[in-house]
């Protein structure tokens, strides 16, 4: 399979072309029009294809007529069905093209322009197959949630991740950022919450958590990458490294112990307290200004132990608290069940009842079926990491399925895009991370990039095999699934 057959998300349009454009050490990246993105979108490019090439790739300004030879980028395609994320890439034996209306356009241009030459030095053919490509996502929202808190990940970690999500352009990363067993993010109204609620993780290691310094570098990192942060604060359930924190924050005023089980549905915060609202406001207000990104999520699953009158009450509270600080709130399925803000996103995991109610309710919707989606679940029984209270998820299993017509009463029009959380209660280390995501991670990013029309299980597992010596060359610990005959 040659690689304009094999990228993956897979294009709207790839035309091929004779011959290839060949890159050589005067190749040059032509930067035309002057937004002050070109240059880093270039160094991203240079710094991609320049350690596998060997090349060292000169950036300059141009007009675009600087003739064969050369890579060009350029922000002036001005064609709306590309919309804010999609690219056009014209490659013939003589120069590559690269446009977009925006910024974040070119640089899902460059993940394609990056599958376009071989993974690693022994493909040594360093030429760009004659292509034309136009292509743009049919999701808006496409992304993958961290677990930070079961098991906690450092900036380096979080920051690969992202590169490797960023690969199959991606372009949000959801941060669980607290539970029980652990708060994450510092706040400095707050300190406990981090001095004991960071303190340990499930199995009782040390645990830890960002400064806000750490995660604002996360921030700009993935911004970097043009994908965005969503930070999750879950309440009221699952809230006990706060509870432990803060004696004040108990209905009984006692701090409760830290926590390193595996259990859920046992927190709660006092929600007939007002210093737990005093409490949300400090952390949202803090939370919002470190976040550039629209969104606030505010957890609200298995609320077990909050009564469900409390619930309602407590999510009707809250909403207006992340509003009031100009976010957009998101919250998982349950919070369907309160009077949702004008534009609250309701995050559809495990309940379709209460997703059809956000729906009923005019929310949009971000699927993240855990019998789809959810990359903790083992592929199959003999997944030694890993859980499967909703299914094993094999890798044919994660692709094969739409949206769009999961939940019978969920449009196209009601969903905002996907998410693919990985909950780390069994997750440890980077290569468990690694196992787990891939190679369910880029089938799922092409569930929220390709048309289901487009799309088909038998026909993608050959261009996912092919990817087996890029995640290689990426030193990714993937599971080598037998349902894919690898590279
Ligand atoms: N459900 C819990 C998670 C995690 C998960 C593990 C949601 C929204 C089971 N809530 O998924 O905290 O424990 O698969």
């Amino acid at each position: 399979m040659d690689a304009p057959d094999a990228i993956i998300p897979k294009p709207v349009s790839v035309t091929k072309g004779s011959g290839a454009f060949k890159l050589t050490g005067d190749t040059k990246i032509i930067l035309v029009g002057d937004q002050p993105e070109l240059a880093s979108l270039a160094r991203h490019l240079a710094g991609k294809i320049g350690p596998l090439t060997g090349f060292n790739f000169v950036t300059v300004k141009g007009t675009g007529n600087e003739g064969k030879g050369n890579i060009y980028l350029r922000l002036d395609a001005n064609t709306a069905e590309l919309g804010d994320e999609g690219y056009t890439l014209k490659v013939d034996g003589e120069m590559a093209s690269l446009a977009a209306n925006k910024p974040a356009g070119l640089f899902r241009g460059i993940q394609t322009v990056i599958q376009l030459l071989p993974a690693s030095a022994e493909g040594g053919n360093w030429s760009i197959p004659a292509v034309g490509i136009s292509d743009h996502p049919l999701y808006g929202y496409r992304g993958s949630m961290l677990d930070v808190s079961r098991h906690f990940f450092s900036v380096a970690d979080v920051k690969r991740y992202i590169d490797l999500i960023a690969a199959y352009k991606m372009n949000v990363l959801h941060l669980h950022l607290s539970d029980d067993q652990g708060w994450r993010i510092e706040i400095k109204s707050w300190p406990k919450l981090t001095e004991i609620g960071g303190s340990s993780e499930v199995g009782g290691a040390k645990g830890g958590f960002y400064t806000q310094d750490e995660y604002r570098d996360i921030v700009n990192y993935a911004a970097e990458r043009y994908i965005t942060i969503v930070p999750e604060i879950d309440m009221p359930g699952h809230t006990n490294a706060a509870l432990a924190s803060y004696p004040e924050l108990n209905c009984n005023d006692t701090a409760t112990k830290i926590y390193t089980g595996t259990e859920v549905g046992f927190s709660t915060l006092c929600v007939n307290k007002d210093i737990t609202y005093k409490f949300i406001d400090d952390v949202i207000r803090e939370l919002a200004a470190m976040t550039p990104g629209p969104y606030i999520h505010i957890g609200g699953d298995e609320s077990h132990a909050t009564k469900k009158e409390d619930y309602v009450t407590f999510m009707n509270k809250v909403q207006p608290i992340v509003t009031k600080y100009g976010k957009t709130v998101v919250g998982w399925d349950e919070i369907a069940n309160a009077t949702l803000e004008p534009n609250t996103i309701v995050q559809f995991w495990a309940d379709e009842g209460n997703s059809l109610t956000a729906v009923q309710k005019g929310a949009k919707v971000i699927m993240s079926p855990a019998k789809k989606a959810y990359l903790d679940m083992q592929y199959d029984s003999t997944t030694k990491l890993g859980l499967h209270w909703a299914a094993y998820i094999e890798v044919d299993s994660a692709y094969a399925w739409d949206p769009a017509s999961y939940v019978k009463g969920i449009s196209r029009d009601n969903i905002l895009g996907i998410e693919a959380p990985l909950w780390s209660e069994t997750i440890v280390t980077m290569d468990d991370i690694e196992y787990m995501v891939f190679p369910r991670l880029p089938g799922l990013a092409e569930v929220g990039w390709t048309p289901a029309g487009a799309r088909n299980w038998e026909e993608y597992r050959k261009r996912l095999a092919t990817h087996g010596p890029r995640m290689k060359a990426s030193g990714v610990d993937y599971y080598p699934s037998k349902k894919v005959d690898w590279k």
